[in-house]
C-alpha cells in the first residue's frame, strides 16, 4: 500500500491523533455493515428497526434484531485495525477514538479514550424510569420489562434521537484540537456524527480516509487510502515505527 511521505511525516510529528470510526472498521471482525451488497439494511429499512416508534410498535421484532446482532458481536473479536489503534497509544501523547459503532470492540482492543456517539449494545435501560439493565437480555418470556413495568430497550441512539451530549461535546473538542483525524470505514452520511469531519477540516487537521471504496467525504481527505482497515493500519504502524525510530 502506497502511503505518502507527507502522511507518514504528519502522523509521526502529531501530538493528538483522532480515529473517527464506523461500521467498516468492524467488518473484518465479521460484523455486517449497514449498506452495500450484504448490508443489514438490505433486508429491513433502518426506519423499521433503529427508531423508537418502530420499537413501541413492535418491540419483539426490534429486540430480535438486537439480540441477533449481540450474538454476532459476542462471538466476534477486535481485528488488527482496532488492535493497531490501541497500540498507537504507546507512541503518541493523545490517541482518541470517536466511534459510531455500538459493538464495544475498541474497548476490548485496549483503547482508553473512546467517545461512543451512538451508544453501546451491551447496555440497556428502562424507557420509563431509566434504570440500567446490563446483564444478558432473555427474550424467552417475551419483551424484557423493568420492575416498574416499563419496557427495557438497548442503550443505542436511534434515528430521530439526540446523541449523548457529553460524548458529542467531547468528540467536538477532540475534532477541534487534533493534528491528524482518521476517517475509517464510514460512508459519512449519518449526521450529526459526520459533521465532525468538517470540524476537523476547519481546525486544519490532516485528514486521512481509510475505506475499501471512495465515499461522499473522500474529497475532504488529504489522503484517501483505498483498502481494508485491518491491512492498512498495521502496515502504517510499521512505517511510523521506523520513522520515529522506536524498536
Ligand atoms: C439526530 C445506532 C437530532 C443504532 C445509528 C442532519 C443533521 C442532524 C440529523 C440529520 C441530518 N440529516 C439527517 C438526519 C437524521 C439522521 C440521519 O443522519 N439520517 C441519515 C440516514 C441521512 N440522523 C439522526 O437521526 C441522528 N439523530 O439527528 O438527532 C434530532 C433529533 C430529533 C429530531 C431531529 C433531529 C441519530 C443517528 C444515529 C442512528 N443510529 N446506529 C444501531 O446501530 O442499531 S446509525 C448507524 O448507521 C451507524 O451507527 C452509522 O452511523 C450508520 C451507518 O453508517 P456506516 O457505518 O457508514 O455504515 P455503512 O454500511 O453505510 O458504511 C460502512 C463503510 O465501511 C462503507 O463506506 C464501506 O465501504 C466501508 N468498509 C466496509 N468494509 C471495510 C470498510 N472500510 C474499511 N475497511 C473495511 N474492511
Ligand atoms: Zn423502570
Amino acid at each position: 500500500m502506497e502511503i505518502s511521505k507527507e502522511t507518514i511525516d504528519r502522523i509521526s510529528t502529531a501530538k493528538t491523533i483522532v480515529f473517527f470510526t464506523e461500521a467498516g472498521i468492524s467488518a473484518e471482525s465479521g460484523i455486517p455493515v449497514f449498506r452495500g451488497k450484504d448490508g443489514i439494511w438490505n433486508k429491513l429499512k433502518p426506519e423499521e428497526l433503529a427508531n423508537f416508534n418502530a420499537f413501541l410498535k413492535n418491540p419483539e421484532m426490534v429486540w430480535e434484531w438486537y439480540n441477533h446482532r449481540k450474538k454476532i458481536i459476542h462471538d466476534s473479536k477486535p481485528n488488527s485495525a482496532h488492535l493497531t489503534i490501541a497500540k498507537l497509544q504507546n507512541f503518541f501523547q493523545n490517541v482518541i477514538v470517536i466511534t459510531q459503532n455500538i459493538d464495544n470492540l475498541h474497548r476490548r482492543a485496549g483503547s482508553k479514550i473512546i467517545y461512543e456517539l451512538h451508544g453501546n449494545i451491551e447496555r440497556n435501560y428502562c424507557v420509563k424510569c431509566h434504570t440500567f439493565y446490563n446483564q444478558e437480555i432473555d427474550l424467552s418470556h417475551g419483551v424484557p420489562k423493568c420492575e416498574c413495568g416499563g419496557l427495557i430497550r438497548p442503550d443505542v441512539v436511534w434515528f430521530g434521537e439526540y446523541l449523548p451530549e457529553d460524548q458529542l461535546n467531547a468528540a467536538e473538542r477532540a475534532a477541534e484540537n487534533c493534528d491528524v483525524f482518521f476517517i475509517i470505514g464510514t460512508s459519512g452520511v449519518v449526521y450529526p456524527a459526520a459533521s465532525l469531519i468538517y470540524t476537523a477540516k476547519e481546525n486544519k487537521a490532516y485528514l486521512i480516509e481509510i475505506n475499501i471504496e471512495s465515499t461522499e467525504i473522500s474529497y475532504l481527505a488529504d489522503e484517501s487510502l483505498i483498502g481494508k482497515a485491518g491491512e492498512i493500519l498495521p502496515e502504517m504502524l510499521e512505517k511510523i515505527k521506523s520513522k520515529i525510530g522506536s524498536t
